[in-house]
């Protein structure tokens, strides 16, 4: 196995991370007792116990609940500069970074706040070496008009931002839904990913690429159940963005030694690996792949740098960072 040290040591694209998912135990009663919020924890401990998740929806549940700690820009600033110094501590030199507007709009928050916060961050990350952008994900569990409203009241902001995405609870919510708010993001401009076979059917993979005109497939881990689509995706070259923590963690799969992550690889897939709410699932970029190398004994340092190197050429980076980064 290889350490997350060593593996800390390739140059990386976080290409899945909900920011909101970097919200560590210690924070969230941090951020409770400065911001007057009340917890029905008892203590951190007593938070990290509940970290036993059964489903997606079980931890989205608690994701939720916590995140309502989050209140001002200043917070969202905090939140975002602690994610990129442990990124950076991992490798990570490049961070396209997801945020759930419509969850902190839905409690009261200006939307133009969190933006703002995370935009400070992203400064603060810069001058230190690492570079990205911020993903508008829509929560595909609420109505598709709030999604709408979410985008347009930040269109005037379209510059500000890299991508628009799809997250949270997935079955029952097809792609399909969104079809006129992706039109809508790609007319401002806006590149495109989505959440997709993760929970849900391979069907919404094909609904993700065809309907919504996704550039990546946030998971996707599902795809292996369609030969055609695996076909398609491997003749685009449409990046899949892996979490294999996180597919642990919500029981997506068993054990880490039974992702697909090397059959993808070996089968011409561009796969990335990435830690989607590293507080709650255990870990962060270069803790997946060292996890990785754990579980799997036949992985060779050349799968791990050619996983760095999809990352960087999945990102949206300009071609002049991906020179830099490779
Ligand atoms: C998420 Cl793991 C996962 N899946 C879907 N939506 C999410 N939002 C935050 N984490
Ligand atoms: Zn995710």
């Amino acid at each position: 196995a290889t350490s997350t040290a060593r593996v800390a040591a390739l140059p990386t694209a976080e290409l899945h991370l909900h920011i909101e998912g970097t919200l560590e135990p210690e924070m969230v009663f941090e951020l409770a007792a400065r911001n007057n919020v009340g917890l029905p924890f008892q203590s951190v401990e007593d938070l990290r116990e509940a970290y036993q998740f059964t489903s997606l929806q079980s931890f989205l549940d608690l994701y939720y609940e916590c995140m309502a700690v989050l209140q001002t820009r200043d917070d969202f600033r905090t939140l975002g500069e602690r994610y990129l110094e442990r990124a950076y501590e991992q490798g990570v030199r490049h961070a396209e970074i997801f945020f759930d507007a419509q969850a902190h709009t839905a409690r009261g928050l200006a939307a133009e706040d969190v933006l703002d916060g995370l935009l400070d961050a992203l400064h603060t990350g810069a001058r230190k070496g690492i570079s990205g952008g911020l993903i508008l994900s829509f929560l595909r569990d609420r109505p598709v008009p709030e999604a709408l409203e979410t985008l347009e009241s930040l269109a005037h902001r379209a510059g500000d931002l890299l991508a628009v995405g799809l997250d949270s609870a997935e079955v029952g919510y097809p792609p399909e839904l969104f079809t006129p708010v992706f039109a809508r993001a790609k007319e401002l401009g806006l590149r495109v990913v989505a959440h997709a076979g993760e929970e849900g059917p391979a069907a919404y993979v094909w609904e993700a690429l065809d309907l919504l005109g996704a550039e990546r497939i946030d998971h996707g881990i599902r795809s292996i159940e369609d030969p055609e689509l695996i076909e398609r995706l491997r003749r685009e070259r449409i990046p899949l963005t892996l979490c294999p923590f996180s597919n642990v963690k919500l029981a997506v799969i068993s054990s880490l030694a039974e992702h697909p992550i090397l059959d993808l690889l070996d089968q011409g897939i561009m796969v990335t690996v990435n830690s989607d709410d590293p507080a709650y699932f255990g870990g962060y970029l270069a803790d997946n792949m060292a996890g990785l190398t754990a579980a799997f004994p036949s992985l060779e340092e050349s799968a791990l740098e050619r996983l760095a190197r999809n990352s960087v050429d999945a990102s949206f980076a300009g071609s002049e960072r991906k020179a830099e980064l490779h």
